[in-house]
Formats: structure tokens, sequence, C-alpha cells
């Protein structure tokens, strides 16, 4: 179907207010993950303005859409865009990580937010997609599975254990998403250990797999469609990302992985978003 180039404006604006907001998070929390949800800002945002139907009216719909964020760490933009969609207040994203707080570095499952598992524990989140993706297809539902997790999340075997569950049973209301920013807590990939071409292994174990430019709205956008009228098996989104896209200090520096950034830090950030 496409999207209007209003519909692309919206969510670049949307995207962009999700990075200042991730950077003020882990700014006034003093800690936290920075580099991941920047680079997946314009994936979730795409995700979530357009394709995922989590909404206030649809918070405690049974058959709503789910999604598993695996790598947990990144929530700070979940969490953003959980206010973007007026499910949490925007005030409240800056209690992120604070003692007592709802919004703790990774997401804790909660109906009244629409968070649908508890993650942090990198390596179960496409298993647990794919129970949820076949207990919706047992209760006759109509709605889609979104699993998310990294590149480096895919180095464990749980994941594709997953995979090979989900193209067996065809689990064609199954989108894994993978961000594939190159980047991992102990720097590059290359260097700690290389999962190489993420769409050929999916496509190995039966899946209906794309790779996408995670910056490009449109293109994101497509895959996603592209997902949702395959039916016969499950699809998986390899979304080659740039960690820390927007802060230019930030971009492919694994350095920011999980550091918070200090008040002229933050400064310089927002300046760039503006
Ligand atoms: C099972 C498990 N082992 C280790 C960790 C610690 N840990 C947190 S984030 C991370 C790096 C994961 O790589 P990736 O998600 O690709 O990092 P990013 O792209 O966000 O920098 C690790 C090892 C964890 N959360 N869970």
């Amino acid at each position: 179907m496409g999207l209007t180039n209003q519909a692309i404006s919206d969510i670049q604006t949307t995207a962009n207010q999700v990075r200042k907001d991730i950077v003020s998070m882990v700014h006034a929390a003093t800690c936290g993950h920075p580099g991941g949800p920047l680079g997946m800002a314009d994936f979730m945002t795409t995700l979530f303005l357009q394709h995922f139907n989590l909404a206030p009216e649809t918070l405690h719909e049974e058959d709503r859409d789910r999604l598993v964020l695996g790598n947990g760490h990144t929530c700070a933009g979940y969490y953003a865009l959980l206010a973007a969609k007026g499910i949490i207040p925007h005030e409240e994203l800056l209690t992120f990580r604070k003692f007592g707080a709802r919004l703790q570095g990774h997401p804790h499952r909660n109906a009244d937010m629409g968070i649908d598992f508890s993650t942090g524990s990198l390596g179960n989140s496409l298993s647990v997609a794919v129970g949820m993706a076949m207990g919706s297809r047992l209760s006759g539902f109509e709605n889609r599975i979104f699993s998310i997790s990294s590149d480096g999340e895919s180095q464990e075997g749980q994941i594709w254990e997953a995979a090979m569950s989900a193209a067996h049973y065809q689990l064609g209301n199954l989108t894994s998403v993978v961000d594939f920013n190159n980047v991992q807590i102990d720097g590059h990939m290359r260097d700690v250990m290389n999962v190489r071409d993420l769409k050929l292994k999916y496509e190995a174990f039966g899946w209906h797999a794309m790779d996408v430019d995670g910056h490009d709205v449109l293109a994101i956008h497509d895959a996603l469609e592209c997902a949702e009228a395959t039916f016969d098996k499950p699809s998986a989104i390899i979304c080659h990302t740039v960690i820390g896209k927007g802060v230019s200090f930030m971009e492919d520096q694994p350095g920011w992985h999980g550091v918070a950034p200090n008040d002229e830090q933050l400064a310089a950030a927002l300046a760039e978003l503006a």
C-alpha cells in the first residue's frame, strides 16, 4: 500500500522525539543503554505508528498484536513509544530506572502498559514469541506476533532452536526482527563473534527473510507489509542499523552501548536532534 509523504514525515518527527527522549531518559537515570534504541528508533517508530496495533483502546483486547523485545536493554525507546501512543504519560519517562518506578532498565511484563513479556536475559525472546504465535493460532486470532532481537542475541543457540520450531509449525503470524547494528557489548561483531549473513541463516531454517535498511522508513514499512502478506511461513526482517544513529558522536561506537551521556553530551545530542 505504500506510505503517504505525510505518514513518512509523521514517523520521522516521532522518531526524532523518541531519540530526544532516549538520551534525556538515560541522562536523567545516570545509567542505561542509549546506543541500541537510538539505532532502532526508525524501525520501532514505523512499527508502532503503522503496524503494531497497541493503543489505549486495544490495550486489554486478548487478540491484539503482541511484542517481545528480546534485547530488553534497549527499552528506553520502547517506553518512549508507549508514551507517544498515549499508553503511559510522557512525564513518566524521566522516572526511567528510578527505584520503585514502572520503567525499569529492562521491561517488566505489565498489562496496563501493554508490555507482553519481561526481558533482559538475552536469547529467550524468539522462543517466547513462537509460543505466543502458536497460542494465537490455536485461539483463532488474526493478530501478529513480533519478536525483536539483536545481532548479539543471535549468537545464542536458543534463538536457532526457536527459528527451527517456527518454520516447522509454519507460523505465518510471526515476524522476527533483528537489530543488526554490528555492535555488541564488547565491540564490533566481526571482532567478538561474527554472526555473518542472518538473512541466509533464516532462509536456511525455512523462513521468508528480508534485508532492510533500518533507517529507511518506507523500506521498513514495505518489509512489514510483506511479512503481513506471508501466511505459510514466518518472516524475518534483518534490520541494518547504525548504533547511536542521530547523535554523531555515538554512531557506530560500541562504547555507547551502555553509558549515560553527561550534561555536556546531553546538550550536544539534543542540539543535533533539534
Ligand atoms: C543471557 C545474557 N547474557 C548476557 C547479558 C548481558 N548483556 C546485556 S546487553 C549485551 C550485549 C548484547 O549485544 P547486542 O544486543 O547486539 O548489543 P547492542 O547492539 O545493543 O549494543 C550483553 C552481553 C544479558 N543481558 N543476557
